[in-house]
């Protein structure tokens, strides 16, 4: 009986490249989990797909993911596609026994996020969710310095995800434009991100109302499906952008934090800045992922004459991950936020044990992104009420 986790994946953009790139790693830096077998490789075009399985060395592929959860030399299911095909492909997988990685955002809707936990939880299968950015080693120090009530009463958390990729009137209409296929636009594709960012640093939140806008609403149609980076040809034609381009909110905490969120596509020059700073009564803490292996930390009992912001290099032993891939001042990228979040699901499968962040996590954002969008229909205040059945 060969050992290692055999994985199916489904979806060979992006997200299938920096996945397979993860599998790749894992076994060389975490040697003691179970090595991934790379077994097959779905996606709808047999070229692009025959592409992918040679030049990532995946051992068969297929461009009907009905095969991929049915097929008894897989056991683990990992869903790189987008957001509409979630929650179709994570049950059927869930139902025939596989364990599930799914990437943000769950599902289209708040009753879809519902539905796939609640069979994760039937099945008892492992279940994780994609918010990769929980793994970088500062994100991690800052949680561990809010937990260890060395920031104080925390008073403010403050997180934007800026992106500039479709400025530009003339990029095609591509699927994450499309609300059918990716349920909203930077909300759900940044916003959920720092949402997760705000339920795993600070805690629950109470309550949000935010706005949205759409500030090209007609954009040239895609001739073939292209995603992020791929540029496809645009037709002369055009079709309607059914998405937000941009979505800012403000939260209030169950413990009395305040939160100030920003998700857009919007901010020429950023390319992809991810941040977030948190305020507390004893010291302060920014990330920002453009530095992700630094945390700019400021405490009120520095000596009076040195009081200000510092920058921490969280490359040593005693950081998260210290000592794991590199020695001291050696930075880690993105890609390593995948292997380390690749980890936890296989360890956590080895282990029989819940994997984090899971479905519950995504339920969670999900409620939370409902009710900012009520909150932009309405124009007031939203209550956010979790309703989770989940552990
Ligand atoms: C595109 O906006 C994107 O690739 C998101 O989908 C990812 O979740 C984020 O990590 C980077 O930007």
């Amino acid at each position: 009986m060969e050992r290692g986790l055999k994985i199916g994946m489904v979806g060979y953009k992006f997200m299938g490249k920096a996945h397979s790139y993860a599998y790749r790693a894992l076994p060389i830096i975490f040697p003691n989990y179970p090595a991934p077998v790379m077994q097959i490789i779905c996606g709808r075009n047999p070229l692009d797909l025959e592409e992918a399985r040679t030049n990532w060395d995946w051992r068969l592929a297929t461009t009907d993911w009905n095969d991929v959860v049915q097929r008894d030399d897989v056991d683990v299911v990992d869903i790189c596609t987008p957001t509409d095909t979630h929650e179709a492909i994570a049950v059927a997988a869930m139902e025939q026994g596989k364990h599930v990685f799914c990437e943000k955002p769950l599902g289209l809707s708040e009753s879809a996020a519902r539905h796939m936990e609640r069979v994760a939880q039937l099945t008892g299968v492992t279940h994780m969710i994609g918010f990769n950015y929980r793994f970088a080693p500062a994100v991690l120090l800052a949680k561990r310095l809010v937990e260890q009530q060395r920031l104080g009463r925390i008073y403010h958390f403050r997180a934007q995800f800026l992106q500039d990729w479709i400025v530009d009137p003339d990029f095609p209409l591509v699927w994450r434009l499309d609300r059918t296929i990716a349920g909203s636009g930077a909300l759900g594709d940044l916003g959920s991100h720092l949402i997760d960012l705000a339920h795993f640093l600070i805690g629950d939140i109470a309550s949000v109302t935010g706005v949205s806008k759409t500030f090209v609403s007609q954009r040239p149609l895609a001739s073939k499906m292209a995603g992020l980076g791929g540029q496809s040809e645009s037709s002369q034609q055009k079709g309607p952008v059914t998405v937000d381009d941009a979505t800012v909110f403000l939260v209030q905490f169950v413990n009395g934090a305040l939160g100030t969120f920003e998700a857009t596509r919007f901010a020429l020059g950023h390319r992809s800045t991810n941040f977030f700073e948190i305020n507390g009564s004893a010291g302060s803490v920014r990330f920002d992922f453009e530095r992700m292996n630094e945390l700019s930390v400021y405490f009120q009992d520095d000596a009076d004459d040195v009081q200000g912001f510092r920058r921490v290099l969280v490359t040593d032993p005693p950081h998260p991950y210290g000592g794991r891939w590199w020695p001291a001042g050696h930075g880690l990228g993105y890609d390593h936020t995948l292997v380390h979040e690749l980890a936890e699901f296989v360890s956590a499968i080895e282990e029989g044990r819940s994997a984090h962040p899971n479905f519950t996590d995504g339920v969670k954002c999900q409620v939370v992104m409902e009710a900012v969008e009520t909150s932009c229909q309405t124009g007031r205040w939203v209550t956010v009420d979790y309703g989770l059945s989940g552990e």
